[in-house]
């Protein structure tokens, strides 16, 4: 049974990192057990489930009253993968679109995986530790333009960012009509980010650490003047830095490594990965220009340089901090707010894990304070490394491991 977790954003304590927690006056209070159990005992509502991944024109609007949600499970969709790292679907395609650190994307359709890949790049990608095909973003008009963005690592192990169109069959992208959009030199192996979507302002994001190394050792975090530790935000049409950007290409910055972020309405959610000690999800006005979010001054809601006594005004600071050891946390995998049909009762759940620890958690942002955090790991059971989130095209959130892709599904 899932288990309700009081954490407190003011009690980031016992680490041991030596770091001292950084004191937030003005950040409002914490969950308190006062917080509404997410789960109703009694359902009131009527929806209409949506049992499988077919069009909505294909299905009898059958309006039916759900059981309880008694909790969450794991569906396994597709396993024998070679390192998912990301799902994804255009708006109102009922297919799946499956990212393998290798290069490839994956189609999943009408319940099967399909024998040729949509797109393989493999031979353009580096697939070592942290580099490879790392994000997939669809340009908001990909139904009629079938075009897509794709970040990877090349085989220098530069960060590129290209776009692709889909092929007459809409199945196969051309493997012809990569165009190379940006490109940055990296100058470690590590801290790629990875992270590429659209955000509600119809730009293109994309999100990369810190340069590397440990310690912020390239300097990079506190810059606003570089493209590193940063999100970056795009104009498509033409490509180009956005306009409104507060530093060239640059949206936000003093960022570690921000493998995975997402939108939900007019807020980003970014699981920025940690060094040593904590891991962190920050919330932010997704139209806030210039943000930072504080490496290497912070980390998660400590200080790191200096370890105490750190000026952290002017600092985003995570609402969510994740000490090292809890529940064998040490790189946190980013999630998505869940705006599916199936599991009305968690409508504005943000899920977010872990790639060490495995575990599945869910909070909600009510606007100034997490509450309602809940961890569903004792449900859903233990499947190993969480390297990604995705959603399909209604919302329905996936987690992706090593070899396989779940969706996380209610148990009534
Ligand atoms: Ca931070």
């Amino acid at each position: 049974m899932r288990r309700l977790i009081i954490l407190s954003l003011l009690l980031a304590s016992c680490s041991g990192s030596g770091q001292e927690a950084i004191t937030i006056p003005s950040t409002p209070p914490a969950a308190t057990s006062t917080v509404a159990d997410p789960v109703p005992t009694t359902t009131t509502s009527a929806i209409s489930p949506s049992t499988t991944l077919e069009p909505s024109t294909t299905t009898t609007a059958t309006t039916i009253p759900l059981e309880p949600l008694q909790g969450l499970a794991y569906e396994e969709v597709v396993s024998g993968l070679a390192f998912p790292v990301f799902v994804d679907a255009p708006s109102d395609d009922s297919r799946l679109f499956i990212v393998t650190k290798d290069g490839r994307i994956w189609l999943w359709k009408d319940g099967s995986l399909l024998v040729e890949p949509f797109l393989d790049i493999a031979d353009q990608v580096r697939n070592e530790g942290e580099q490879g095909l790392l994000g997939l973003a669809f340009d908001p008009a990909f139904a009629d333009n079938g075009r897509f963005f794709v970040h990877y690592s090349d085989n220098s192990g530069d960060t590129v960012l290209s776009s692709y169109v889909a092929s007459a069959d809409p199945d196969r992208a051309d493997p012809e009509s990569g165009q190379i959009l940006f490109e940055a030199d990296q100058p470690a192996s590590n801290h790629n980010g990875g992270m590429l979507a659209f955000g509600p302002d119809g730009y293109l994001y994309l999100a990369l650490g810190d340069g590397g190394r440990a310690n912020d050792a390239f300097g990079h975090g506190q810059r606003s003047d570089t493209v590193y530790g940063a999100l970056l935000r795009f104009a498509t049409d033409p490509f180009g830095p956005a306009p409104g950007n507060p530093f060239d290409e640059v949206w936000a910055y003093g960022l570690r490594n921000p493998w995975r972020f997402s939108f939900d309405g007019d807020l980003i959610y970014i699981g920025d990965v940690g060094q040593g000690s904590f891991e962190e999800i920050n919330v932010a006005s997704a139209g806030e220009p210039g943000l930072n979010y504080g490496w290497p001054i912070s980390e998660g809601l400590h200080c790191f340089a200096p370890s105490s006594g750190c000026d952290v005004e002017g600092i985003t600071l995570p609402v969510i901090e994740v000490a090292h050891g809890d529940g064998g946390t040490c790189s946190i995998t980013g999630g998505y707010v869940y705006r599916g049909s199936e599991i009305p009762e968690l409508e504005g759940h943000y899920f977010y894990s872990d790639y060490c620890g495995g575990w599945l958690r869910s909070f909600v942002w009510d606007g100034a304070a997490v509450i309602g955090e809940s961890d569903w790991t004792d449900d859903v059971g233990a499947i190993g490394r969480i390297t990604s989130f995705g959603t399909d095209a209604y919302g329905e959130i996936y987690v992706t491991t090593g070899d396989t892709v779940y969706r996380i599904t209610p148990v009534r």
